[in-house]
């Protein structure tokens, strides 16, 4: 049975050890800028964490300097922003369009996009 920590972790999308089980590598990295209340971050990771893909997530929750980062990257002010490999393919709902057109899963474990 989940703890009450468990189930916690898993509304709020936090990944820690105890909590889930161990992501899988893919052949293209994936990178989210996030904050960690955002329902479409929230949206976006889960998605993430139900494929077992790992990927680095950046919060920029009060952190002035990784936002202006995200910013100058992506061209955009909201969160998340995702990139697969050098692609920067947006955000939540962007994410969600590739997986419902079956393009996500080929994306990140091309060789190249
Ligand atoms: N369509 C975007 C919506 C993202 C969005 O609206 N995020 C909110 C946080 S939940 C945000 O960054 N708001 C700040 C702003 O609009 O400047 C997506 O799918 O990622």
């Amino acid at each position: 049975m989940m703890s009450i920590k468990e189930i916690k972790d898993r509304i709020l999308g936090r990944s820690d050890e105890a909590a889930a089980p161990a992501a899988a590598a893919t052949a293209q990295p994936i990178i989210m800028y996030s904050t960690r209340f955002c329902p479409y971050c929230m949206r976006a990771r889960s998605l993430l964490q139900s494929k077992g893909w790992d990927y680095e997530d950046i919060p920029v929750d009060g952190d002035q300097a990784r936002r202006s980062e995200m910013m100058q990257k992506s061209g955009r002010h909201t969160v998340p922003q995702i990139w697969i490999g050098d692609q920067h393919i947006g955000g939540c709902d962007e994410l969600f369009r590739l997986e419902a057109g079956n393009q996500l899963e080929s994306m990140v474990m091309g060789e190249k996009q």
